[in-house]
């Protein structure tokens, strides 16, 4: 099955799932979703793509697409029963083009800045931003007729490429936004994009996931939410299961992704509040931390056995959990 690397918020990813989801296509029966944290990314999605950033689709002939848009055109090609390729092929396609390179170019740019101004420093943020995002959707707002999309009566890639980005716009506003600005038109295309069934589909299960993907590469500790609380404050947890410590069972229990599940029914099911730790046992080998892979007695399955106390720092991920 093809591969979709991706995170649920992200503009691009949200744009390649569209169209993936228009194509006709479904996680789980036709390609094998993996969410990932942009603070944690898993070995897997850096092995096929050296940017590291989502998404990436690694299709079946393992072709790895690491441009949302490549992503959109591919599963378009192969299926596009609403005709969002239409106008590709034609005369549309500079403008569609056009259109796209000023999104991802200079109004990703000062959007960027407009809504994350702790992410720069001062010398970018001379540049009054909102004023620029504005001053490029008033361009987008006058190609738009009531009602209409941006090539005309019918929404086409550049609709699906472009409405991720105004909606993150659109969220950093305050409510009315649109009319002070003089941009009713867009804020209409924006509504109906936000209230489309496409949207939701894609920013729910089993497209939009919450949980990220869980790597046969690392491994897993169930925590007590109180004993990871008071670690956090020690900067060391030394719980090895059950309420017995480290030191008296020698290492820390684990488990490999597929063991979670069975380790919390039979040993955390009642235990109240959990936080999945999230471990990579290559970081912890490096940190001088053994990892072994021992027998569970009576069963002589294998799980993981982190010998020493935990470092917080070295806790690649935490999760709520279930
Ligand atoms: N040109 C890429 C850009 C994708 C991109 O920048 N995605 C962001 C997330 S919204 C990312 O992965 N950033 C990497 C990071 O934050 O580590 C595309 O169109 O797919």
């Amino acid at each position: 099955m093809p591969i979709l690397y991706s995170f649920r918020r992200c503009p691009y990813a949200i744009r390649a799932r569209l169209a993936l989801a228009a194509a006709g296509w479904r996680p789980d029966r036709d390609l094998e979703l993996r969410e990932v944290a942009l603070a944690a990314k898993p070995m897997e999605l850096l092995e096929v793509s050296t940017g590291g950033t989502v998404p990436v689709l690694v299709t079946a002939a393992a072709a790895v697409l690491t441009e949302s848009l490549d992503i959109m055109r591919w599963a378009l090609e192969r299926a596009d029963p609403h005709g969002w390729l239409v106008g590709w092929q034609g005369p549309d396609q500079r403008r569609m083009q056009a259109l796209i390179e000023e999104n991802d170019g200079p109004f990703k740019h000062h959007l960027d800045r407009h809504r994350y101004p702790d992410r720069y420093a001062a010398a970018e943020l001379s540049v009054d931003h909102r004023g620029e995002s504005l001053a490029i959707l008033r361009g987008w707002n006058d190609r738009l007729r009531a009602g209409g999309w941006l090539l005309g009566s019918q929404p086409s890639l550049a609709d699906w490429a472009l409405l991720p980005f105004v909606r993150q716009f659109g969220l950093t506003e305050p409510a009315g936004w649109a009319a002070g600005a003089g941009l009713e038109a867009l804020q209409g295309w924006l509504d109906r994009y936000v209230a489309s069934r496409a949207l939701a589909t894609v920013m729910e299960s089993p497209w939009g996931q919450r949980r990220c993907w869980q790597s046969p590469r690392w491994i897993y500790h169930l925590a007590l939410a109180d004993d990871w609380s008071a670690a956090r404050a020690k900067g060391v947890y030394g719980v090895s299961t059950c309420g017995l410590s480290v030191e008296q069972v020698g290492f820390l229990h684990a488990s490999y992704a597929h063991q979670i599940a069975a380790t919390h029914r039979r040993f955390l099911a009642e235990a109240g509040p959990l936080k999945l730790l999230v471990l990579d046992p290559q970081q912890l080998q490096a940190g001088g931390l053994p990892v072994r892979s021992e027998p569970a007695p009576g069963s002589g399955e294998l799980f993981p056995h982190v010998y020493g106390a935990l470092p917080v720092e070295m806790v690649l991920r935490v999760e709520a959990y279930p």
